[in-house]
C-alpha cells in the first residue's frame, strides 16, 4: 500500500473537514487548537509533505530555507497569504494555495455592518444597556448619528471583497470611489456606479467613509501612511476589514485622538491579536468600533474554505494544477 501523506493542520477546523482529512491523508490534526510556536512550525515543515496554516502561522524565509524542509505544498486556510514567504517557498517549489471566493461576501457583509456601525452609532448605543447605564427614554435629540445615504464611499483595493462591498454600499444609497492598481472592467464599472480615482491621495482627501480592502503585501504596508492619513477628512472614518498592516495604526489613533479623523471601524490590527489599549480607549468613547478579526467568521464560510483545502491538496497529490494556486507574480 502506497503510504498516505503527511498534511499537518496548524489549527482546529470545522469537524467535516476534519473527518475527511483523517480519511485521504495521513493527518495530524491540532484538536484542542492551541496555536502553534515558531519552533513547531519549523519541525512540522522538517516531516510534513503538505501544511495548512492560518493567519495565525508564520511560514517564513528561514522555515522554508532550512535544508531540512520536506514541505511540498502549504495549502492556506485563508485568502490572505501574509503569513506565508510566497517567494521562497516559490524559489524552493515549494507550491502555495489559498481559499478565494468563498469568504468574498461573508467579509463584505462584515464590513457593511462596519461601515454602518460608527455613523449609526450601533456599539455605543448597545453599550448604554448592557453595562447598566441610565436610559431615560427616547428623546428627539439624543444618541444622533449621521446618514449613511448620499456619503462617499472610497474603496481602497476593488478586487472580489472590494467589489461585492461596492455591491452592498450602493444599495444603501452611498456614492461608490475606488482606488486600485488598475481601474475594474468597465462594465463592472458601470454596474457598481463606482468612480475611478487613480490618485489614492486624492481620493483619501475626498471621501466621508474610507473601507480597505487590499490584501497585505509589501507594496501596500502602510499604504495610508502618516502623511496619506492627514490627508483624510476631519469628519471622515475608516473601516478596515483587510489587513492591520495596511494602515500605519500608531498615526491613525493619534489623529483619531486629535480630532482630526471623525474615527474608524476595525476587524484587523497591526499587531494581532494585541490591540492597542489606547484604541479601546477610543471606542469607550464612542469614536471606534473594535472587532477581533471576525471579517470570513461564518460557520458555511469556515466549511467551504476546508473544502478548498482538500480539493487544492487532492488535485495537487495527483499532480494536476490545484485550482487556487498563489504565484510571486500574483501579490
Ligand atoms: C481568515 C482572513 O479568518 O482569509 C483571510 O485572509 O483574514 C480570514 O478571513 C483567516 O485568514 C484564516 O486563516
Amino acid at each position: 500500500v502506497k503510504k498516505k501523506p503527511l498534511v499537518v493542520v496548524t489549527r482546529k477546523l470545522p469537524d467535516s473537514i476534519e473527518t475527511r482529512m483523517r480519511e485521504l491523508f495521513d493527518a495530524r490534526l491540532n484538536l484542542d487548537d492551541t496555536p502553534m510556536t515558531p519552533e513547531q512550525i519549523a519541525d512540522a515543515a522538517r516531516t510534513a509533505d503538505v501544511l495548512v496554516p492560518t493567519v495565525t502561522d508564520m511560514i517564513s524565509e528561514a522555515i522554508l530555507k532550512d535544508p531540512d524542509c520536506k514541505l511540498r505544498m502549504i495549502a492556506n486556510f485563508g485568502n490572505g497569504v501574509d503569513n506565508i514567504d510566497v517567494t521562497a517557498a516559490h524559489a524552493r517549489g515549494i507550491t502555495v494555495t489559498n481559499t478565494p471566493k468563498v469568504l468574498t461576501e461573508d467579509t463584505a457583509d462584515m464590513t457593511m455592518a462596519l461601515i454602518l456601525a460608527v455613523p449609526r452609532r450601533l456599539i455605543e448605543g448597545s453599550t448604554i444597556l448592557t453595562e447598566g447605564k441610565n436610559w431615560e427614554g427616547w428623546s428627539p435629540t439624543w444618541m444622533l448619528g449621521h446618514r449613511i445615504g448620499g456619503k462617499r464611499l472610497g474603496i481602497v483595493g476593488m478586487g472580489r471583497i472590494g467589489q461585492a462591498v461596492a455591491r452592498r454600499a450602493r444599495a444603501f444609497g452611498l456614492q461608490i470611489h475606488y482606488h486600485n492598481r488598475r481601474p475594474v472592467a468597465p462594465v463592472i464599472a458601470e454596474e457598481l456606479g463606482a468612480t475611478y480615482w487613480e490618485s489614492l491621495d486624492q481620493m483619501l482627501a475626498r471621501m466621508d467613509i474610507i473601507s480597505v480592502n487590499c490584501p497585505h503585501t509589501p507594496a501596500t504596508y502602510h499604504l495610508l501612511s502618516a502623511r496619506r492619513l492627514k490627508l483624510i477628512r476631519k469628519e471622515a472614518y475608516i473601516v478596515n476589514t483587510a489587513r492591520g498592516e495596511v494602515i500605519d495604526e500608531d498615526t491613525l489613533i493619534k489623529l483619531i485622538e486629535a480630532g482630526d479623523i471623525g474615527g474608524a471601524a476595525l476587524d484587523v490590527y497591526e499587531h494581532e491579536p494585541a490591540v492597542n489599549p489606547k484604541l479601546v480607549r477610543l471606542a469607550k468613547a464612542g469614536k471606534v468600533t473594535l472587532l477581533p478579526h471576525m471579517g470570513s467568521a461564518t460557520i458555511e464560510g469556515r466549511v467551504e474554505m476546508g473544502e478548498k483545502v482538500i480539493i487544492n491538496i487532492r488535485t495537487f497529490l495527483d499532480n494536476h494544477k490545484p485550482p487556487d494556486r498563489v504565484l510571486p507574480s500574483m501579490l
